[in-house]
């Protein structure tokens, strides 16, 4: 396997859970300067997205499509705000496997296709100090 800080790349993005997307958007055109770079949604995870370059990182702006989503119940428990923290590995299977090891409790056995063209696998916050962790590789 190779070394921890080659595996684990870079934050990826940080996840940020609003209510709407288009006041969401004008909020941080204005912050950032800039204009976010794309819009998707992702049925099966229930959110509209929006991306913002930042450096090496990215910015996703998630808005919830119906109230299965995991944004809409996270919004009426906690309010909007920070919702999770993606950091880009190598390869995501050698991650997770690593990581259950390790005692983290992975929310899939698998990983699963995400916005931005990323294969990804999420980590419960019980388990990484209350912060939402997902792991993210480039889907080839
Ligand atoms: N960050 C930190 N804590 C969170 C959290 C988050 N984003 N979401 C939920 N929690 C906390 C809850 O507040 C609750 O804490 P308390 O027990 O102290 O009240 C606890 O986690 C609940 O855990 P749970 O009952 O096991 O599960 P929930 O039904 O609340 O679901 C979670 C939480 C993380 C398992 C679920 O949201 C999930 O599977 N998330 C992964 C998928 C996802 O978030 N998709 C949306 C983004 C998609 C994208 O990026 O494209």
């Amino acid at each position: 396997m190779e070394p921890f800080f080659f595996v684990m790349k870079k934050i990826e993005h940080l996840g940020i859970a609003v209510n709407n997307l288009a006041d969401a958007n004008a909020i941080f055109k204005k912050l950032l300067g800039k204009e976010h770079y794309k819009t998707e949604t992702v049925e099966h995870e229930g959110v509209s997205t929006s991306f913002f370059m930042i450096g090496e990182s990215k910015i996703e702006l998630l808005e919830a499509k119906n109230e299965e989503s995991a944004i809409h119940k996270f919004i009426d428990k906690r309010g909007v705000g920070m919702h999770h923290i993606a950091i880009a590995v190598e390869d995501i299977r050698i991650e997770m496997e690593r990581l259950k090891k390790e005692g983290f409790q992975l929310l899939s056995d698998q990983p699963l296709s995400g916005a931005d063209n990323k294969l990804i696998c999420f980590l419960h916050p019980k388990t990484t100090a209350g912060v939402l962790v997902e792991l993210c590789q480039d889907a080839h």
